[in-house]
């Protein structure tokens, strides 16, 4: 269960398929794998892969499994390996899981760059880039607090364990969510990045603790399926509901108000970085072994502007 990229990227960037390319330089060969194909997050992502590559004369193929898993990964990424790319941009799907399949790669000469999430030992790659999960996960927090100053009780739902990104989001909330003797943590519950999942989780919980004021789910589809559980409650806002990422989804549920705010990540920005990174591995230029990028946080009151539209995913 393969499925190749075709991210439409809305620029001339674009060609359209799954390769990008001319002839420059290196003429370098470069792979992609995604955490999860369909993704609007990593989709994103590739349309900077594209576009940087597009610059370097470099070719881009993009692949990702059906499900957030590493034992799907694992097949996808030894394909890529058989393939002999000159590097490798992956965001691994499991911080120890993926450790081995991808010190393969590197033990085959193939230069690696973690986008997005990372491993325990990093060190494989010459350079990993990412939010700073950590934050985004105390700034949902902070709204939160904003929306219901008198606090009560507040529930995270995520994906699963061992997915680097969302994990540090959900520890970054829970431990702002705890510090604030106002608010009650009502813990994590994982969703296995299935928004029905996610729906479900949601609606147990108001039928539980009717009173909750807060939710933070960790990454899209997490955040998707939360507002369907929303709605499914007829809660639509008297809860306040903040998502990681900002896919066509969810923000149609920020304009229903169904969902109060967003924290949009640079998908674009990683994918252009990663892109630079692998180039100057390949030259033999220095790496920077770790970059954070960017990230904003969107709410109906500035959804229409330059800022939070330029933020939306492209999908
Ligand atoms: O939130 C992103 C990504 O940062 C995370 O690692 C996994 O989920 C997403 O791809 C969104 O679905």
């Amino acid at each position: 269960a393969v499925a190749l990229g075709a991210a439409a990227c809305g620029s001339d960037s674009d060609s359209g398929g799954t390769t990008a390319g001319g002839a420059k330089d290196g003429n370098y060969k470069l792979a992609f794998v995604q955490g999860v194909a369909g993704d609007a997050f990593y989709i994103t992502m590739e349309c900077g892969i594209k576009e940087e590559a597009a610059k370097e004369g470099a070719t881009v193929t993009t692949q990702g499994a059906q499900k957030f898993d590493p034992t799907l990964q694992t097949p996808i990424l030894q394909s890529v390996i058989a393939s002999k790319p000159d590097a490798i941009l992956i965001a691994p799907t499991d911080v120890s899981a993926m450790q081995q399949p991808i010190a393969q790669a590197k033990a085959q000469g193939i230069k690696i760059v973690l986008v997005d999430t990372t491993l325990n030992d990093p060190s494989v790659a010459v350079s990993a880039i990412s939010s700073d999960n950590t934050a985004g996960g105390k700034a949902a927090f902070e709204a939160i607090q904003k929306l219901a100053p008198n606090g009560g009780k507040v529930l995270g739902v995520g994906v699963q364990p061992g997915i680097s990104t969302t994990d540090a989001r959900d520890k970054g909330f829970a431990d702002a969510a705890k510090a604030d003797s106002k608010f009650t943590y009502l813990g994590v519950q994982y969703s296995q990045n299935d928004p029905a999942k996610a729906a479900s989780i949601v609606s147990a919980a108001l039928q539980k603790d009717p009173d909750i004021v807060g939710i933070f789910a960790s990454n899209l589809f997490s955040a998707q399926g939360s507002a369907t559980g929303i709605r499914q409650a007829g809660k639509q806002g008297q809860v306040n509901v903040v998502g990681f990422d900002a896919g066509p989804e969810q923000i149609k549920a920020l304009q229903d108000g169904t969902v109060q705010a967003l924290i949009a990540q640079q998908p674009g920005d990683i994918g252009v970085q990663g892109v630079q990174q692998a180039i100057k591995a390949l030259k033999g230029e220095s790496n920077e072994a770790n970059i954070q990028t960017g990230s904003t946080i969107i709410t109906k009151d500035t959804i229409d502007s330059a800022e939070g539209k330029a933020a939306a995913y492209k999908a």
